[in-house]
């Protein structure tokens, strides 16, 4: 395939309700839709994932299209591409910036399995016809914290996750608990903890949660080594992985046992599917997660999640869960807890330009 067209489109997406973690409360999502077009006409959709400021990881919306436009766009007009894995070598030459590739490679991973007329899914060697999901819930006080975990649990997902903090932990789920004393249980810190949080970190052992996602700082697998000698509870690296490497020596050192995978932070999806595969051969779980994204975004991951060892539920909650109208056709549904993958060419949905359009802040063309 030879590109010849990519069109960048930034969007902001309303969210339902303002969706809170440690660092941050968020009511509105920029979106970054990425559109490759070849010789032949076929196209590819990507989405970038970085959030407004650079508070998750470094990368934020505009120095993913400064990335894209000076140089990942360039690299990606030199010479065809006869594989999506190519890519991975070619944009090396590119430190780090792992969303902005990731948006790239995404779309051109669609426009690939497009043109070989087969869904992303198989493209990937995904193997499922359904996905198991859970759902991610922010920051908010008690009662409404409940009244989610009940309402997502009568939705069917199949596993819920809260966002703690300091001061909003273990008196939290204490109380969820005794609401749900058997639901399937996890929490997330966003790396808003540090080793001197020890006992109230271990104070979570008691309530048999599945895992406890990032509690130390985003770039510490040593720090996290010690930690899970200490827990019973198993930790669950998402920040602290961004490629095969960083896997790799976490799973050595043991800092953890569970790894979130995110195809934006680690660089893309043939970066995911390395994971994936090293995950496997250490019997390390691993589970996709998600970033608020709009529905490409979660197309792309949905596909990632068909993968076989993916074995626990992904944080790809229904279109509904986070907007009053996706800019995909059709939108994203769950069924008791599980998504059925699409079985059309490509992402398996379409792009709904009338609701992309009206959400668009900038759009521009590049030309070969
Ligand atoms: O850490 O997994 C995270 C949302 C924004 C930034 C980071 C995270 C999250 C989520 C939400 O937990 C997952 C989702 O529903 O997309
Ligand atoms: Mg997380």
């Amino acid at each position: 395939m030879q590109f010849h067209t990519v069109i960048l489109r930034y969007l902001e997406m309303e969210l339902k309700s303002p969706f809170t973690t440690s660092f941050g409360t968020m009511k509105t999502r920029p979106v970054l839709l990425v559109e490759v077009i070849d010789q032949d006409g076929v196209h590819g959709w990507g989405e970038g994932v970085a959030f407004f400021a650079p508070w998750y990881t470094e990368e934020t919306i505009e120095t993913t299209w400064h990335m894209l436009e000076a140089f990942l766009i360039p690299l990606l007009f030199q010479a065809p591409v006869y594989h999506p894995d190519e890519l991975r070598d070619r944009f090396s030459l590119i430190r780090r910036n792992c969303m902005a590739k990731a948006a790239l490679e995404g779309a051109v991973w669609d426009a690939f399995a497009k043109r070989h007329h087969m869904p992303l899914h198989v493209a990937l060697g995904g193997e499922k016809q359904e996905v198991d999901v859970g759902v991610s819930i922010g920051i908010q006080p008690i009662t409404n914290t409940l009244k989610r975990i009940e309402q997502a649990l009568a939705e069917g997902y199949k596993r819920i996750k809260i966002k703690i903090k300091p001061g909003w932990d273990v008196d939290v789920v204490r109380d969820i608990r005794h609401h749900f004393p058997h639901v399937p249980l996890m929490v997330d810190a966003n790396s808003a903890y540090s080793l001197c949080d020890i006992d109230r970190l271990k104070a979570l052992d008691d309530y048999e949660l599945l895992m406890i996602e990032q509690p130390l700082a985003v770039d510490d697998i040593v720090d996290h080594a010690k930690l899970q000698a200490k827990l019973q509870t198993p930790i669950c690296l998402d920040e602290s992985i961004c490629s095969y490497e960083d896997a790799k020596r976490a799973i050595e050192l043991k800092s953890c046992r569970v790894i979130n995978i995110k195809i934006g932070r680690v660089g893309g999806l043939t970066e995911a599917k390395r994971i994936h595969d090293l995950c496997q051969q250490h019997r390390i779980p691993v589970w996709c997660g998600g970033m608020l994204e709009g529905g490409v975004g979660r197309a792309h991951s949905i596909a990632l999640a068909t993968l076989p060892h993916f074995s626990l539920p992904s944080d790809t909650a229904a279109s509904a869960n986070y907007w009053e109208r996706d800019f995909i056709e059709p939108e994203v549904t769950v069924h008791r807890g599980r998504i059925f993958v699409q079985k059309q060419h490509g992402i398996g949905y379409a792009v709904n330009l009338a609701e992309v359009e009206r959400r668009i802040v900038r759009s521009k063309i590049y030309k070969r």
